[in-house]
């Protein structure tokens, strides 16, 4: 799928964020979704998500982070890769990380023109990582803020697209396996802005 082809999808509502559906609260939920401050380098889960960019040969933010954690031989294997689209994922080992696996997807550098191509483009990042995640039998997943650093994203638009990405997954055949999705924040504005809006995605019973 190339960005064309996800600009498509969402002209055609597969992708759009559904903004003003109210969830349903659902208590099993609520026992599946977490949010942790801190470093991802650091989180022991199945995969993290690495916010790359398009070459996946490192770069600066948690994209650094991960490779200077992961050791070089992770460089080794995304050279291998040949690079990702903005709004795919691909998938490999996590060396020496606590994370088996890292997820790099490639979020969209935000403009204010082509919003909407952008808000498309980040629903599929999580929703690519997502269904990557379970084709690798990968039971729970930690994602940072994606593009909400040197990207740029609006940190609150970004958030409403990671949790409601996230609840339809969580509730979608494929994510009903799913043990727990875990949003990492670095800061703590990001961090009152999950707080805020958790519970619109997330709604206690
Ligand atoms: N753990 C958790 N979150 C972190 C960490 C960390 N160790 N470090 C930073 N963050 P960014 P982007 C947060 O800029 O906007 C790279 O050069 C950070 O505070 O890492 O998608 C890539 O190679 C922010 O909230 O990613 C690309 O070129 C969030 O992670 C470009 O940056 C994302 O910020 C991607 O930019």
């Amino acid at each position: 799928k190339d960005i064309n082809t996800i600009a498509a999808l969402y002209k055609s509502s597969v992708l759009k964020p559904a903004a003003k559906v109210q969830f349903q609260p659902n208590p099993s939920l609520l026992d599946r979704i977490s949010l942790f401050q801190g470093d991802i380098t650091r989180v022991d889960v199945d995969a993290i998500v690495n916010a790359a960019n398009r070459s996946l040969l490192g770069g600066g933010g948690v994209d650094g982070a991960i490779h200077a954690a992961a050791g070089h031989k992770l460089l080794e294997e995304c050279r291998g890769l040949n690079g990702c689209l903005t709004g795919e994922s691909k998938i490999t080992r996590g060396y020496k990380l606590p994370a088996r696996h890292i997820i790099h997807t490639v979020g969209p550098v935000y403009t204010f023109r082509d919003k909407e191509e952008k808000a498309a483009q980040l629903t599929s990042c999580y929703k690519t990582s997502l269904e990557l995640a379970v084709d690798n039998a990968i039971r729970h997943i930690a994602f940072p803020s994606i593009s909400t650093g040197i990207y740029s994203y609006p940190i609150a638009d970004a958030t409403h697209i990671a949790l409601n990405t996230a609840r339809m997954f969580l509730d979608s055949e494929q994510g009903r396996k799913f043990e727990r999705v875990i949003f990492v924040v670095w800061s703590n504005e990001d961090k009152h802005v999950y707080e805020k809006l958790i519970p619109e995605y997330f709604p206690p019973a």
